[in-house]
């Protein structure tokens, strides 16, 4: 049950709440982010958590400067949130920030090490690594890191060691394979290949059928 994470990336509360009831018997975490968030705002986030009593994973991609990150991270976690994706680029003391936040709420971060996307290989594949052992270094143990580039996937498991929890992005649409990626991450983030089926709770059966 927890090793599928659904990226509810709709952009209303109406097809969001549609998509968590279709699959909720399979899954508990959720990941929200800016689609659904900025159109109906910072409370379909205690919405849903209140319906499904789901954990809720807020990804902002946290990537400013420290007091601004600690003000984000703080709003976010107000709201009810379970954790908060980080950007690690921005440097320690950023990501410190959103660990205090977190802290005070008793809450957690992941830090976002390298990106699934082909235009990440540009400039963030060959941080990806330092940015890992910034993490490791900072006391952090859940991480994300791309389904579509298995090597580096695998890279950065070798980095955070295998105690570390990391979750991954990009199975499914953008290529990813299920079974192959959990050889190195402890769960799935799935979005389009789930909210966009016709029939999601069958899309959802389907990928826990792939990786048994
Ligand atoms: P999909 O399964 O529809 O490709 O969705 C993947 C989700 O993970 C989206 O919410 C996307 O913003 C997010 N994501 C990603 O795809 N790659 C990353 O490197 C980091 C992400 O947060």
């Amino acid at each position: 049950e927890n090793d599928i994470i659904l990226a509810l990336d709709v952009l209303n509360m109406t097809e969001a709440l549609r998509i968590v009831e279709s699959v909720s018997d399979y899954l508990n975490t959720i990941k929200i982010g800016y689609p659904l968030v900025l159109s109906e705002g910072l409370q379909s986030i205690t919405a849903i958590k209140e319906e499904f009593n789901c954990s809720i994973i807020a990804d902002f991609k946290v990537a400013d400067i420290p007091s601004t990150n600690q003000k984000i991270a703080d709003v976010t976690f107000e709201a009810g949130t379970d954790a908060i994706i980080v950007h690690g680029f921005v440097g320690d003391d950023s990501a410190l920030a959103c660990m205090n936040s977190a802290e005070k709420y008793g809450k957690d971060v992941f830090l976002l090490t390298e990106m699934s996307h082909p235009g990440a290989s540009m400039f963030l594949q060959q941080h990806a690594e330092d940015i890992a052992k910034m993490g490791v270094d900072l006391g952090i143990t859940n991480f994300v890191g791309p389904s579509t580039k298995l090597d580096r996937l695998e890279k950065i498991r070798s980095v955070i060691g295998k105690d570390s929890f990391l979750i991954s992005p990009g199975v499914g649409t953008q290529g990813g394979d299920p079974k192959d990626t959990l050889k190195f991450a402890d769960a799935l983030i799935v979005g389009r290949s789930i909210y966009l089926s016709e029939d999601p709770k069958k899309a959802v059966e389907d990928l826990i059928g792939s990786i048994k």
